[in-house]
């Protein structure tokens, strides 16, 4: 079967066996494509976010030769299984200090009629972002906005203190869909491994203060950028760009695990030479349905510049590994029933759920008597 001959069999199976437990759920990306002429042009189209109903995509446009503003844009769709609609621009995204307006995010949040995963709490009352413009604690700080309910006019834009901010930029971040952890990248901080590094600040509540940040440590972080952090669905995946040395040539999206939300981050990987190219691959956001990876990439193959990639991410369901999903799969999880069997633990999909139940079996069901090459 051609599309199992372009699966690329990468990351969490190599990332499994470089700590002592099993990843939750193991899976495999699809070939990245690239989103096609309704979203990508001889432009430059960058850091795409996908809406909390997976239904709008949002991104920026900018000129072949970055002069001008870059400008914000949304695309939709009638489902998630059909295609992008021709994109619409809002307007400029930044002006030309970086500025985030409250104005082009509110005009976001209404075109698209809700927030896109990572950049604002799953029930829509924050909404995040960065600017320098209100005049800050130096460079770029992060900002949010509320609102009382999805009905409301929203506030206005609040920097989130000196315990998140810092005298340098502090930008590309990722809000916890609960709203009590906020991951985003610091230039330069105190207490960095070099250039860019990505901090974590957390809260007991929404009434809380944020608590002092701190750098996620030098098994995430490098002497290089480290940016765009993204979480999984699961929370057990974290996403990032990096310039690190170790890549394939200027960023790349690496990739680091935990075994619980309470354990350390383990030691980033590399997404490899099938996902990452010679030119920069980096913004990786995880739609929230978890089904796909979309990033941006100068690579070949694009309408130019920088494009809006894409890549699916699909359960390995041929539990025993023999080539073929059947009736011997659908016994190995019979055999595990109720137990929290990383293996068989494939459904919902692809991050599994933590216990071993009929969302698995229907996960497998989906794929019953698909031939699946070996693993290598
Ligand atoms: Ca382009
Ligand atoms: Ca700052
Ligand atoms: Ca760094
Ligand atoms: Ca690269």
């Amino acid at each position: 079967m051609n599309s199992n001959k372009n699966i690329l069999i990468l990351t969490i199976i190599a990332i499994s066996t470089l700590g002592n437990q099993q990843a939750k759920a193991d899976f495999v990306f699809g070939e990245p494509e690239n989103l096609g002429p309704t979203i990508n042009t001889a432009m430059h189209e960058i850091d795409p976010g996908i809406s909390w109903d997976n239904l709008s995509i949002s991104f920026q446009r900018g000129q072949p030769d970055w002069s001008g503003f870059v400008e914000a844009w949304i695309a939709q769709r009638t489902t998630k299984y059909d295609p992008w609609n021709d994109a619409v621009g809002l307007g400029p995204w930044e002006d030309n200090q970086g500025a985030h307006d409250a104005a082009i995010l509110k005009a976001m949040v209404e075109t698209m009629g809700g927030i896109v995963r990572g950049w604002g709490t799953a029930d829509g009352l924050e909404l995040y972002t960065w600017q320098d413009k209100l005049g800050g604690y130096g460079g770029q700080d992060l900002f949010v906005m509320k609102r009382e309910t999805v009905d409301a006019n929203w506030g206005p834009l609040l920097n989130l203190g000196t315990t998140v901010n810092s005298s340098n930029s502090d930008y590309s971040f990722f809000i916890s869909p609960d709203g009590l952890t906020l991951y985003f990248a610091s230039y330069e901080r105190s207490g960095g491994y070099g250039r860019t590094d990505i901090w974590i600040t957390t809260r007991a509540t929404r009434l809380n203060p944020w608590s002092t940040s701190t750098n996620l440590g030098p098994s995430v972080n490098s002497s290089s950028w480290d940016y765009y952090p993204n979480i999984s669905p699961d929370g057990l995946l974290l996403f990032f760009g990096s310039g690190r040395p170790g890549g394939f040539g200027d960023t790349d999206i690496w990739i680091t695990r935990r075994a619980s939300l309470s354990d350390p981050w383990e030691d980033a990987v590399n997404l490899g030479s099938m996902f990452n190219t010679s030119v920069d691959d980096d913004t990786p956001h995880i739609s929230p349905d978890g089904s796909t990876l979309y990033f941006t990439s100068n690579r070949p193959g694009g309408y130019g510049g920088y494009d809006i990639w894409k890549a699916s991410i699909k359960p390995i369901v041929d539990l025993n590994g023999d080539g073929i999903v059947d009736a011997q799969d659908m016994c190995m999880i019979v055999d595990d029933w109720g137990t929290d069997d990383p293996l068989c633990d494939i459904g919902p999909m692809p991050w599994g759920d933590g216990i071993v139940d009929v969302e698995d079996l229907i996960v497998l069901a989906e794929h019953l008597f698909e031939e699946i090459p070996p693993v290598e």
